[in-house]
């Protein structure tokens, strides 16, 4: 059974993973509607794992005794600047959530529930590698400013393929 403060700190992350994926949704058509295929795809897939960490929470506060709840959820922004700062707010956004699932887990060290404290320890690495996967797009993001190296190099690599080929 959960106790009462790791089941509040549980349902804080359900609001959040839900945000998330509603943020990330948000941000997707937003990209999409500038013609940004693969970052839209990339922002799209990213919605649906958030709406899964989501149900996680859900599916674990319930497996434990406690009552899970899913709150309404405030709206997303619907422009944003630019890619490479939306890219920003992801990873500012991403830190945010680490920040939080750390703060699950020490209440539930605090606690002395260590079925939490185990059972969080997936949402503790998934951070890592989300928090890597967006300074990897930022990383390219950045390359890409600079004199557009990125996409020039990318260009001349397809046009050595059809010059080879004729
Ligand atoms: Fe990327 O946030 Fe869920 O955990």
């Amino acid at each position: 059974m959960l106790t009462k403060k790791v089941e509040e700190f549980c349902n804080r992350q359900i609001e959040r993973e839900g945000y998330s994926s509603n943020l990330y949704l948000a941000m997707a058509a937003w990209a999409e509607s500038k013609g940004m295929a693969g970052m839209s795809e990339w922002l799209y897939v990213q919605a649906d794992e958030e709406r899964m960490h989501m149900l996680k929470f859900i599916k674990y506060v319930t497996e434990r005794g406690g009552s899970a709840v899913v709150p309404a959820f405030k709206q997303p922004p619907v422009k944003y600047k630019g890619i490479k700062e939306m890219f920003k707010e992801v990873m500012k956004h991403e830190q945010f959530i680490t920040g939080s699932i750390n703060e699950v887990l020490a209440v539930a060290i605090s606690e002395k529930d260590y079925a939490t404290t185990s059972w969080i320890q997936w949402f503790v690495n998934e951070q890592v590698e989300e928090e890597k996967s967006v300074q990897l797009i930022i990383d390219k993001l950045e390359l890409a400013g600079e004199a557009g190296l990125y996409f020039l190099d990318r260009d001349i690599m397809s046009l050595r393929n059809t010059a080879a080929q004729a």
